[in-house]
This record gives C-alpha cells, structure tokens and sequence, in this order.
C-alpha cells in the first residue's frame, strides 16, 4: 500500500470508468459503428467485460478479431482504423446528447485540488476527441482548462498496463512519481501507474467491479469518499 510524500504536487485521473461510467456508451458506439458496416459482431455485455483486458479500442477490435478466427488480410489494419474511427465520431454524438455524468465527488475533487494548487493531468487509453467531448458534457466551457495536460491512447507506444502513458505524464509534469497520486478504476490502470511507480486510489466501476486491486493505496467505492485534505 504505497502511499506518496506529501504535500502532493499532482493529481493524474484515468477517464474512462474514473471521472464517469462511459464504457457502456462506448460498448454503444461500437455496436452503432458495427451495425452501418453490416457486421453481426455480438458485443454483449459480458464479452465486452472480457474484452476489456485488451486497452484501446483498435486494439480490442483486432483481439475480437483474433479470437474469432478472422485472418489480418482478411480484416486489414486499415479497416480496423477506419471502423475505429467511425466509432470515436459516434461515441462523440452519444455522450453530447448529455446522458452521462461525472462519478460522484469527482467535480468537488477536481475544484478543491486546484483549490489548494494542485496540478491536475488525465492519462488515458482513451482518443483525445473523446476526451473533450466528456469534458465539454460535464464541464462545459471549464473541463479542458482544468487539466494542465492530457496523455490520450496513441501519444505512447504502448497504452495501459503499459507505464507509457503515466511516464509521459510524469516527464510533462517534470515531476518525480511521490509527487504524484494516480485516480484509476481498473486493473490495467492500476497496473500502469504501479508500473512507473506511482501510487494509485481505486475506485472499481461497473465494468470492473469484479477485479482485484492488490497493490492499490486505497480502494473507495468512488471519489466522495476520497478526503483529498489527509494527502495535503
Ligand atoms: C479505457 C479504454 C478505452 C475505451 C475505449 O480507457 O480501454 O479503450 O474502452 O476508447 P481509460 P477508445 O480507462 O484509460 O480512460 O475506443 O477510444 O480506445
Ligand atoms: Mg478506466
């Protein structure tokens, strides 16, 4: 149970199952990307919980792929960027109808720490455009100004549980990981901000519930339980 030197200097959120329970409204978006390709592909519930493991949407499309037997040349890369991509618009249209929140006690956080002068970053495995269409829906007009930086999906060359994205984080921030507390809800995320040393709270979310976060600091059913006034 690591736990950071304080005062902290930073705050770094995963996004997806974190700030707000948007994997379903991706799970939608690339069933809706799936339906206008005419692709019977049943991404139900709990397949897309198993798919989960695999981070990045590209990369969790070609791990389907693989596991029903379609060959690469069958399924090129270049499609899968493509369907891909077409998701990501999608998924932006979803989350603009307004339907989805901010986990609870995440706004109070992320006020409080800039409050106390905190530096605030996102890591994600997620795209940028879907980034800022969250913020734009949940923060509108004040989202994108509170993070001082944000690492998205393909900035690094290996996404989470791979440290990439938090060591990336680390080095725009120019700071050491004990300055820094990672907010994560899944496995994989706890995994990558372990992997570049970084202490982590956990908050498990719908689809992550059933997972296991032994090497997490804390484990807190979400953010309104978190007293960010104990870490500075
Ligand atoms: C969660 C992910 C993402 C989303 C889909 O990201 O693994 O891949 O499921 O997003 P995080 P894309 O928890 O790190 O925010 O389709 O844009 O990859
Ligand atoms: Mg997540």
């Amino acid at each position: 149970m690591p736990r950071p030197a304080t005062p902290l200097s930073a705050l770094l959120f995963d996004v997806d199952g974190t700030l707000a329970e948007t994997e379903e409204i991706h799970r939608l978006a690339f069933l809706d990307a799936f339906a206008e390709e005419g692709l019977d592909w049943d991404w139900s519930v709990e397949r897309y919980r198993a798919l989960l493991k695999t981070t990045g949407g590209k990369e969790r499309i070609r791990r389907f792929l693989d596991e029903t037997g379609v060959a690469r040349d069958a399924f090129p890369d270049d499609r899968v960027a493509r369907l891909h991509a077409r998701k990501t618009e999608l998924y932006g249209r979803r989350i603009a109808e307004g339907r989805v929140t901010l986990r609870p006690g995440v706004e109070r956080l992320l006020h409080e720490a800039r409050d106390r002068g905190l530096r605030l970053a996102i890591v994600t495995t997620t795209t940028r455009p879907n980034v800022d269409a969250l913020l734009e829906a949940t923060l509108p007009g004040r989202g994108a100004v509170l993070f001082e930086t944000m690492v998205c999906g393909d900035e690094v060359a290996a996404k989470k549980p791979a440290p990439d994205a938090y060591l990336e984080a680390l080095a725009r921030l120019n700071l050491p990981p004990e300055a820094c507390l990672v907010f994560e809800d899944s496995m994989n995320g706890l995994a990558a901000a372990r992997a570049a040393r970084l202490a982590a709270i956990v908050t498990p979310g719908v689809y992550t519930a059933h997972e296991t976060f032994v090497d997490a600091t804390e484990i807190l059913p979400d953010l309104a339980a978190f007293d960010l006034a104990a870490w500075t």
